[in-house]
């Protein structure tokens, strides 16, 4: 669900302010540290360079999914060769999730992230920093705002978005 900064709730601004008439268009997305990443201890490093792109945290936890958790956020992939992997790579070890929100949140942490191979991203990526292969990607991202809104449900209630 995109939010305006100028929804209710934000304070009132001077009427010749530069940003008058400017609506900055909020979106929000979800990210998964993968268990890859996290066990290299890369957290920290990946949770900064969201925050330099200008991602806003909104709700972080680190957990462990558990099979049935993990088969469930992957579902749209059950008839996908790799499903089965998967599902035991995400489920090998701690993971952390995150709601993020920024302008073209779910475009930018995609862009940010890299191509699915670690080995075909862009450099300066985060797959390209701490990726391993096709697989071992050190990150999830939401594929669209619709996909982001449920896959932030699946983790957190909304008043835990602060
Ligand atoms: P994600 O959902 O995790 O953000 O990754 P993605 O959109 O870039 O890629 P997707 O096609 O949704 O695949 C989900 C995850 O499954 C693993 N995978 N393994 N062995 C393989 O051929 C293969 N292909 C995909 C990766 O962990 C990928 O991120
Ligand atoms: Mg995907």
């Amino acid at each position: 669900m995109p939010v305006s900064r100028r929804s209710t709730g934000s304070p009132p601004r001077p009427a010749n302010s530069e940003t008058d008439d400017e609506e900055i268009r909020l979106e929000r997305t979800l990210t998964i540290f993968k268990p890859d990443s996290v066990s290299a201890g890369k957290a920290g490093a990946i949770l900064a360079h969201l925050e330099k792109e200008g991602f806003r945290v909104l709700g972080l936890r680190r957990t462990r999914l558990s099979p049935d958790q993990a088969r469930a956020f992957y579902a749209v992939h059950k008839e996908r060769p790799f499903y089965g992997a998967l599902v035991t790579f995400m489920t090998e070890g701690p993971v952390v999730v995150a709601a993020l929100e920024r302008e073209n949140a779910v475009a930018h942490l995609r862009k940010t992230m890299g191509a699915t191979d670690s080995r075909k991203a862009e450099p300066g990526t985060v797959r390209n920093l701490y990726g391993t292969d096709i697989e071992r990607n050190a990150i999830h991202g939401s594929d669209s705002p619709e996909n982001a809104a449920n896959e932030i449900a699946f983790f957190f209630r909304e008043a835990e978005l602060i």
